[in-house]
């Protein structure tokens, strides 16, 4: 089947209730029903896509997340031994990447991650409202290269006074300037996502030395990355991956301490 035709049914069910909805005189929920189906249909079609990535939040996990925001069905194939043969096939020689079911494979963490924010309605329609998430994304994907540059022994006294704490500072004080009450003004976009899922990742799960606790001392980033781990629709998607099978076979049986750090009633 095409993804026109998939499309189509999908659009069929969606506005089936939509239409029920104002049946039921409920115009306001049908008003948003609408919006929401206006944007999955907003160009090509990206159900039955996948995301391939490791079995890591890292760069896919603000994408898987966005993905599942916009509803989209996608295949979320983390993979490891098999990266040595993949890598070739990617247009960039690295991971994330999302191949739609044409075949087409794009690339780049944050490109696809944009893609993924617009259909979900997660990304500005306003120019510089956009620029302002872009900069949050840039900054963020920073994170794991200053991270990398220092020692693990010297990382903990870094976050204190050196490189990593420096650009924490400028993206906690980039959140306060430009958020009012979200990441960048007052609706929730991906840079949210990826407050949550970069310094998840950067403090959780990838970096020797580095702690959740190194947050105490930005109080912008603690609130967003709070209020992303409670947003419902986060809690389903952390709900769906407790259930996931690759948490037993990558990770060795069960979900990983380090990684329950990752649900919002451990916070
Ligand atoms: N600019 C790229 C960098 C991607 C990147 O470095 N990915 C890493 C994982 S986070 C990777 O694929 N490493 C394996 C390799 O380079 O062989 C992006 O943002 O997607």
């Amino acid at each position: 089947m095409s993804g026109g035709a998939y499309l189509d049914e999908q659009l069929r069910a969606a506005l089936t209730d939509a239409v029920k909805t104002v049946v039921l005189e409920k115009p306001a929920d049908a008003k948003a029903m609408m919006a929401g189906l206006l944007l999955q249909s907003a160009g090509t079609s990206l159900s039955g896509c996948t995301l391939t990535y490791f079995p890591l939040s890292g760069r896919g996990e603000a994408t898987r997340i966005a993905l599942h925001f916009a509803g989209i069905d996608f295949i979320d194939s983390r993979i490891y031994a098999e990266w040595g043969d993949f890598k070739p096939t990617t247009p960039w020689g690295s991971m994330p990447t999302l191949t739609l079911k044409d075949g087409t494979v794009l690339g780049q963490g944050r490109a696809i991650l944009r893609l993924a924010g617009k259909r979900a309605g997660l990304y500005p329609s306003d120019d510089v409202e956009a620029c302002k998430v872009d900069n949050l994304l840039d900054a963020l994907d920073d994170i794991f290269a200053t991270i990398s540059k220092v020692p693990k022994e010297e990382r903990v006294e870094n976050v204190k006074t050196g490189t990593i704490g420096s650009l924490f500072g400028k993206i906690e004080a980039f959140l306060a300037l430009h958020g009012k009450g979200c990441a960048v003004g007052n609706s929730l976009t991906i840079a949210d996502i990826s407050v949550f899922a970069v310094f998840g990742a950067a403090l959780g799960t990838i970096f020797d030395n580095m702690t959740y606790e190194m947050l105490d001392a930005y109080p912008t980033i603690l609130a967003i990355r709070k209020a992303v781990a409670s947003h419902p629709k986060v809690v389903e998607w952390f709900e769906k991956q407790k259930k996931q099978e690759y948490w037993s076979t990558m990770m060795g049986g069960g979900l990983p301490d380090k990684y329950k750090l990752f649900f919002a009633e451990n916070l």
